[in-house]
């Protein structure tokens, strides 16, 4: 697995971020850390959708909760280029619990919790290929 070299991830602002209004605040972040923003629109996700985007959790108890909440507004997709950017983006988000999160992470300062937690970032190289191709056609991202 690639660990470094220039790589592209998705990003998603959940619908509470989005709520909450703080889509510049993240984006801000990003940029400020030297991140390109290679691609990025809103949409609203389906229950469907959002279910087809988090199928690895099809089995967990907090499934249907999730993609309930996934789908209950619009969210902001990103395609984030840079060196490394894969775990780059994952420390600017913080850990999944907001509680756990490090200081000054995304997370830690606006979340509220572990499933309204503001921000998607995928986890490897193949899941961002994956998440990238879900919201993305190849038109649609500028170099
Ligand atoms: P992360 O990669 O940090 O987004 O975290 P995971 O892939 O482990 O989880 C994906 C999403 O599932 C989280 F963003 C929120 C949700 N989740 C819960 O709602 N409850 C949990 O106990 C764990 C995850």
């Amino acid at each position: 697995m690639q660990q470094s070299g220039l790589q592209r991830t998705l990003s998603i602002v959940k619908p509470d971020g989005v709520r909450k209004g703080v889509i510049g605040e993240v984006v801000r972040r990003f940029e400020a850390a030297g991140i390109r923003i290679a691609a990025m629109k809103m949409i609203r996700l389906t229950k469907r959708e959002a279910e087809g985007f988090y199928a690895v959790h099809r089995e967990r108890p907090f499934f249907g909760s999730l993609t309930d909440f996934m789908s209950s507004g619009p969210i902001v997709v990103m395609v984030l280029e840079g060196e490394n950017v894969i775990a780059r983006n994952r420390e600017l988000m913080g850990a999944t619990d907001p509680k756990k999160a490090a200081p000054g992470t995304i997370r830690a300062s606006m979340a509220d919790g572990v499933e309204q937690n503001i921000v998607h970032g995928s986890d490897a190289p193949e899941t961002a290929a994956m998440e990238i191709r879900y919201f993305f056609g190849e038109l649609e991202i500028v170099n």
